[in-house]
């Protein structure tokens, strides 16, 4: 989709520091770090939210959280804890139009939590 950010980021027109890549996942920094290595996972076809899914898509979105869980378990081995977050919709805070799923992982009971 030419107007939407997560697609031109996946097309490398905007930059993003990267996490993981294959054929169909992207997985990169969120720009707020609401906690140091706060990860978007996105699918690279253009999804806008939960509804739109077809379930091959999903499956393979999805099926590599574990994986990118691991990766950040692995670079911030003082991570204690990782929330996953999915907003869909602007009454669910959704604010980019392209689904993606949040990784937030959690240091202490203090870290301030989006
Ligand atoms: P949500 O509110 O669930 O739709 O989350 C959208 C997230 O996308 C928000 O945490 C900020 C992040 N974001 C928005 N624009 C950019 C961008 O240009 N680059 C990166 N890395 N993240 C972005």
């Amino acid at each position: 989709m030419t107007d939407c950010i997560f697609c031109k980021i996946i097309n490398r027109e905007i930059p993003s520091y990267p996490v993981y890549e294959d054929d169909e996942v992207y997985a990169f920094l969120d720009i707020t770090q609401t906690t140091k290595g706060h990860t978007l996972v996105i699918p690279k076809k253009h999804v806008t939210d939960i509804f739109e899914y077809d379930e091959k898509t999903a499956e393979t979105l999805f099926a590599k959280v574990p994986k990118i869980a691991r990766g950040l378990e692995k670079t911030f081995p003082e991570m204690k804890g990782l929330n996953l977050i999915n907003n869909n919709k602007e009454l669910a805070y959704q604010s980019v139009f392209h689904s993606h799923i949040h990784l937030i992982p959690r240091y202490s009971e203090e870290d301030e939590f989006a």
